[in-house]
């Protein structure tokens, strides 16, 4: 049995992606070549989040572990639209073994409409991903929280391109199903959840917040059955596909998420630990499927 699956008309070699920001393909793919192209972790390649202007990101400290989990505030560090496309888009289209889904974040619509609109005519990208969730900045979270927001942003946007557009949804809002019917209905081809949850902690020694923006958001397998119940949930509310993440470490966990609805998984946290986990999560996932 294949352990291929489709996504948005493409047809992938396995369910496991990375999550957004996780895993830096480009430095990666120039420090081991060929080795990486032919056992790339992950079978479609989501880029780290871009915005239309650069971004400096959060003061440091942003990453802090606590147990089972990591926080972090990064801020959205990126360098802008235009250097996106100059730069990084060309080298991910040259050395890329998988389909690339770029991740795009906007403070308004027309923002969202001016990143889709300059991605359009590029056909390494393969799909676009909407960060409506990011934790740590803002205007991530207004359009994620509510469904009326999500849908016409989600409207605005499908107008702007013909690519397959996957909207992140966030686990802080309120009701995310609510969110996810929204944006299936104005037009999303699938949806991704969860993003990191916001969280807080404390340097043990200055009992000062322990990150530079004082918050930021969890993730790791201390998210794992918290984002199991949001992705069954969105899940049983959308008939387009969920990509599901949330601290997904073995291919069991992998498994798991399958079976609350997910058509595919994405492997973050687990991928700082051990920088080839997608691949062995997607060994592990193709052993339980062929032998349950
Ligand atoms: O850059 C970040 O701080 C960040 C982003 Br864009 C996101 O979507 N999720 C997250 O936990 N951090």
């Amino acid at each position: 049995m294949s352990d291929t699956i489709e996504l948005c008309g493409r047809q992938l070699a396995n369910p496991v992606l990375n999550a957004s920001g996780t895993f830096d393909a480009l430095a990666a793919l120039r420090t081991f070549g060929e080795r990486l192209r032919d056992r790339f972790p992950f079978a479609a390649y989501v880029s780290k989040t871009i915005t239309v202007a650069r971004r400096e990101g959060n003061p440091p400290p942003r990453l802090w572990e606590v147990p089972a989990g990591l926080i972090n505030s990064i801020g959205l560090p990126n360098k802008g639209l235009e250097e996106f496309v100059v730069c990084d888009l060309p080298q991910l289209t040259e050395l890329l073994p998988v389909p690339l889904i770029v991740s795009v974040m906007g403070r308004t619509a027309d923002e969202l409409c001016e990143l889709v609109d300059a991605l359009d005519g590029h056909g390494s990208v393969a799909m676009i991903e909407l960060n409506f969730s990011c934790p740590n900045v803002e205007t991530g979270l207004v359009m994620g929280a509510d469904p009326a927001e999500a849908g016409r942003a989600v409207e605005r946007v499908r107008a702007a391109t013909g690519k397959p557009l996957i909207v992140k949804l966030s686990p802080n809002a309120p009701d995310p199903a609510a969110v996810a019917v929204a944006a299936a209905g104005a037009g999303a081809d699938a949806l991704s959840l969860i993003n990191t949850i916001k969280a807080s902690a404390l340097h043990p020694d200055t009992r000062e917040p322990a990150l530079g923006a004082r918050a930021g958001g969890l993730s790791g397998p201390a998210v794992r059955a918290i984002a199991l119940e949001q992705v069954g949930s969105v899940a049983r509310a959308v008939a387009i596909p969920v990509i599901g993440m949330g601290g997904i470490a073995t291919g069991r966990d992998a498994a798991d998420f399958l079976a609350v609805g997910a058509r595919c998984v994405a492997v973050g946290t687990e991928s700082f630990r051990d920088a080839a986990a997608g691949r062995r999560i997607a060994d592990e996932l193709s052993t339980i499927l062929k032998t349950s």
